[in-house]
């Protein structure tokens, strides 16, 4: 039985918790038989693609996943999160839920996933600047907790904002970015059922770095849609303003679906460099909608995906 990326693909039954430090496989049969072979000259590393087809490739450990990490709030350096953002308190949080829906107000975490299947789910995370990890996230789908509060007709898009806390937070001292970290979604690509908000990875509560306590994750789209430490979800029916788009807008467009075709202004997106595989890891060809395009792509059917990008 082959490994594949379902959208509900059950890795908890598989994953030993050891898997933190060792890096154990969580794969089963041929793909465990094909773990054991050397890629790339480092023993075990992330497999590459064969025949355009994606095959396996492990979940990294939780120790990358939570020592590499983009969280430009407490520093733009990989290891800056991990070192700074212990003191965030995420509980209690408090979510304020606006614009055109029926329920607005201000939820905690347990209110806003109160009663909905939490699910697991292992994703391909692939970053703009082309590194790109295996996450075994837990969390509810956003799509969930819209009908919960009750989308109104009319509204188009939805937009998000991340904590802005300078006494814990360094990085909003500087104007790296346009603070608050801001990211958007059309609303069918957050009703989306493979779009997460996430609260936890290998069934442990998210870590701060991580973007706790509840965070979002579209696995098709470059991570930095993936918006940490949410504070306001608004309906609205006009094109939200996001980050990077305000920051360059020609490099970081509003979709920023992941595109091996349309290269990034200053390097290619047709490759990507797996984290954990070691410092000579092998490149491995990066996937229209990082994967997902059986899943994703009718909904951007007619559009041109490298002018929209
Ligand atoms: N608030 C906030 N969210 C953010 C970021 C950030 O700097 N601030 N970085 C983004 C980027 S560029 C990436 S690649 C992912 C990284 O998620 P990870 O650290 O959990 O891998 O978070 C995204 N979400
Ligand atoms: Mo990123």
């Amino acid at each position: 039985m082959s490994y594949r990326f379902r959208t509900d693909l059950k890795w908890s039954d598989a994953t030993p918790k050891e898997a933190f430090f060792n890096r154990r496989q969580i794969m089963t049969g041929a793909a465990a038989m094909a773990a054991g072979t050397m890629i790339g000259g480092i023993p075990g590393a992330t497999q590459a693609q064969a025949f355009g087809v994606p095959i396996e490739r492990e979940a990294n450990s939780l120790d990358d996943i939570t020592s590499y990490n983009n969280y430009y709030e407490f520093g733009t350096g990989k290891g800056d999160p991990k070192e700074n953002a212990g003191d965030l308190v995420t509980d209690p949080w408090v979510i304020q839920v606006g614009g055109m829906v029926d329920n607005p107000g201000n939820y905690s975490v347990a209110d806003l996933t109160d009663g909905l299947d939490v699910h697991d789910r292992l994703y391909r995370f692939r970053c703009v600047e082309a590194w790109s990890m295996v996450v075994p996230w837990n969390g509810v789908q956003l799509g969930d907790i819209l009908n919960k509060v009750g989308v109104q007709s009319g509204a188009k898009y939805v937009s998000f904002t991340t904590a802005v806390k300078p006494d814990v937070m360094p990085g909003v001292r500087f104007p790296v970015l346009d603070w608050p970290y801001r990211e958007g979604l059309r609303l069918d690509e957050a009703m989306h059922p493979l779009t997460l908000l996430a609260t936890g990875i290998y069934d442990e509560p998210l870590y701060n770095q991580n973007g706790a306590p509840i965070r979002l994750v579209v696995p098709w789209k470059y991570g930095f849609k993936s918006i940490k430490a949410i504070v306001t979800i608004n309906l609205t029916d006009e094109e939200p303003d996001t980050s990077w788009n305000l920051a360059n807008a020609r490099e970081y467009g509003f979709y920023s679906n992941v595109n091996p075709q349309v290269d990034h202004p200053r390097w290619s997106q047709a490759t990507e460099r797996p984290i954990g595989g070691g410092l000579f890891a092998k490149r491995i060809e990066t996937l229209m909608f990082n994967g997902y395009a059986d899943e994703v792509a009718s909904m951007y059917e007619g559009m041109d995906l490298s002018v929209d990008i």
